[in-house]
């Protein structure tokens, strides 16, 4: 068995045993009560799920398995230049809990070169597709096209034991991860550089391969990825598209169907799909105003012209943060260091000056403050990867990582169908209805 496996199943085991004497003890304890604004309102807070790779924090952002951004940017692994981590290490420490050795990611990047292979009905599958495809139609298309290897759903046809559903979960998840980026890259150059397609360089890490296979060899940018692939990999499990994996997959279809069904989450404008949105409406405000150094009076009319049109400012606010996302400010922090003097990356900073107060003065929104997707586009845009239709696959390759490592928890630690309770209105109605008569 492989080292990461045979780590992974050592430490799932031992959960498993620890969780079932929990439950044993203290499976009558409550965690929560829920209110009826949070049934009608998205289900904000409300605990139900176990999600282990990463915990959300309102105020301090992500951790992984404890660790915060700038701690991981420290001590993670750094690829042959620059100073990011190489997003191999972030995926080994989300599904065993442990930062690894430097030799331990060159195993794992190695590991991955060797699983990249992509059957070839699955480019066929996406030369069927017009080229003008929204580049995530084309990424859900070709996930669900290479479902066809699923290692999971041929041992389950087979006869599996429930208790091995873990070991082809894993097998899944390290292929499918490996071969995202073949995929990508191959979405990216078909439908924006006449299918000139670029193969893989088995000498570079997984970002790095990525930005290579995308045509764009800078070794900034190569940073960039490491960075991005980093950032972007979990939030927790309530957020769409980690919350759709985690459901689908509850029902036992296999890491490729589960994974497919998170991008489609992930392609909501609400969600992922605000990284593509930043960049149109800063364009856009840009083009209306004529100028690509616009005063931050000018930003504030026409970010007040985009509320009066009933409309959010993408990269804004977020269900759980409630502070500047430590996300956006890694990028802050590279744009800093890599393009102080872009144009584009000051608007962004810019906007970053004026929309939190206009937000705040509208007295309704929880978060006026950036996320993720408020930063990115400017960044690529540097690199010359300036097609942000493309921007949410991405996202949704580096997703993988947190949404994937999560799922062979899930089938390591036996979780059920997820499944809970809907009520309509006339319930509630006759709920309160009910209490009224009682109290
Ligand atoms: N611009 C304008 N209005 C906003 C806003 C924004 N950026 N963020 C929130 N609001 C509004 C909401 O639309 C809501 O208005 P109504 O009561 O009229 O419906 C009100 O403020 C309260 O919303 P909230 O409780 O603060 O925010 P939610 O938890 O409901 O929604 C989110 C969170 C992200 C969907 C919302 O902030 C938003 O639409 N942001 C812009 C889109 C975006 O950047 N999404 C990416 C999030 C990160 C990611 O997943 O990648």
């Amino acid at each position: 068995m492989d080292p990461l496996k045979q780590k992974f199943i050592d430490k799932a085991t031992a959960l498993k045993a620890e969780m079932k004497a929990l439950l044993a003890e203290h499976g009558g304890t409550k965690v929560d009560e829920v209110t009826l604004s949070q049934i009608f309102g998205g289900a904000r807070n409300i605990k139900m799920m176990v999600w282990e790779p990463s915990e959300l924090d309102p105020i301090e952002g992500i951790r992984f398995r404890g660790f915060s951004i700038p701690e991981l940017r420290e001590k993670l692994p750094h690829g042959p230049t620059g100073k990011e981590p190489k997003p191999e290490g972030l995926f080994w420490l989300m599904l065993v809990g442990e930062i690894p050795t430097l030799d331990e990611v060159n195993w794992l990047t190695d590991q991955w070169r060797h699983r990249c292979n992509v059957p070839e009905h699955v480019f066929k599958v996406l030369d069927s597709l017009p080229v003008d495809a929204h580049p995530m139609a084309q990424f859900t298309v070709a996930i669900n096209a290479m479902q066809t290897e699923s290692i999971f759903a041929r041992r389950y046809d087979e006869g599996m034991k429930k208790t091995e559903y873990w070991d082809p979960t894993y097998e899944d998840t390290m292929n499918l991860i490996a071969r995202l980026p073949r995929v990508a890259a191959y979405i990216y150059r078909r439908s924006y550089h006449q299918g000139k397609h670029i193969s893989p360089d088995m000498t570079q890490d997984w970002a790095a391969n990525f930005a290579h296979m995308l045509g764009i060899e800078k070794p900034d940018f190569k940073n960039l990825m490491r960075l991005y692939m980093t950032i972007h990999a979990d939030h927790e499990g309530g957020n769409a598209s980690a919350h759709t994996t985690h459901l689908v997959g509850s029902t036992l279809s296999d890491p490729y169907f589960s994974f497919a069904a998170g991008m489609d989450a992930l392609a909501g404008p609400l969600h992922g799909l605000a990284n593509q949105e930043v960049i149109r409406w800063i364009f856009r405000m840009l083009d209306a105003l004529g100028t690509t150094t616009p005063t931050k009076e000018q930003i504030a009319e026409y970010v007040k012209s985009t509320l009066a049109a009933g409309q959010v400012i993408p990269g804004y606010g977020h269900a759980v943060l409630r502070r500047p996302d430590p996300r956006f400010i890694a990028q802050k922090e590279f744009a800093e260091e890599y393009m102080p003097d872009s144009d584009l990356v000051n608007v962004v900073w810019k906007v970053f000056e004026v929309v939190p107060d206009i937000l705040e003065g509208l007295g309704k929104v929880k978060n006026p403050w950036p996320n993720v997707d408020a930063h990115s586009g400017a960044l690529l845009v540097q690199y010359g990867l300036k097609e942000y239709s493309y921007y949410t696959v991405l996202f949704g390759v580096s997703r993988a990582l947190g949404v994937l490592a999560a799922l062979c928890w899930a089938r390591a630690l036996g979780f059920p169908l997820e499944r809970p309770k809907s009520l309509t209105t006339d319930w509630v109605k006759a709920f309160i209805a009910k209490s009224a008569v009682s109290v």
